[in-house]
């Protein structure tokens, strides 16, 4: 069992009701156990500036399943939210993003942990270390030194 971190985030179609849904389904995932999740997040708009807010937050679950496997439950959950992929960083019923896994670092065609963005974005920054602020990255850096480092306006 390791644990991983989930990005969840929404801004179409009720995004609340879309990201505490997401949540429960989480708890029923195979081989894995909710552990904690952060309070949701209002967040404007990265990327294409002309859609709704996000809701965001972040999810920690103990798994035994292999980082593939939880993609694709992953993916899963999001077809089931009916998510519509119309445009790179484009609006979305439910996004929901591999953030860490374990200490691994993966780059595979179909999947790249520690998420690229993740040191990048304060919806995620935030609610990540609200429920885990000691986590080191792969890298070296704790979550709690990059916080300062990250534009939070609008969060
Ligand atoms: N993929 C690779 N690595 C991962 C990973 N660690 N977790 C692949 C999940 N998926 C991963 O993803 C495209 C492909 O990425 C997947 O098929 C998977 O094999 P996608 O979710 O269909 O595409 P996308 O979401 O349009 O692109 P991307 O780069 O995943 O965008 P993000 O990073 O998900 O960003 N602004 C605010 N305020 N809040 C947000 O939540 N989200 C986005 C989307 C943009 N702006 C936002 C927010
Ligand atoms: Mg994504």
């Amino acid at each position: 069992m390791l644990r991983a971190y989930i990005g969840l985030g929404s801004n179409l179609e009720d995004p609340l009701n879309q990201v505490r849904t997401a949540l429960a389904e989480l708890k029923t995932l195979p081989k894995s156990h909710l552990l904690s999740h952060s309070r949701l997040y209002r967040s404007a708009p990265q990327g294409p500036v002309d859609q709704a807010d996000y809701i965001n937050a972040v999810a920690c679950l103990e798994t035994a399943l292999d980082a593939h496997t939880l993609l694709d439950e992953l993916q899963a959950l999001e077809n089931k939210h009916a998510r519509v992929r119309l445009q790179h960083w484009g609006p979305r019923s439910l996004d929901l993003d591999l953030l860490l896994y374990g200490t691994q670092t993966i780059d595979t065609e179909r999947l790249q942990v520690p998420h690229p963005w993740l040191s990048r974005r304060c919806f995620v920054l935030y609610p990540l270390a609200e429920i885990a602020a000691d986590l080191m990255l792969p890298s070296g850096s704790s979550i709690a030194s990059l916080l300062p480092l990250c534009d939070a306006t609008g969060l």
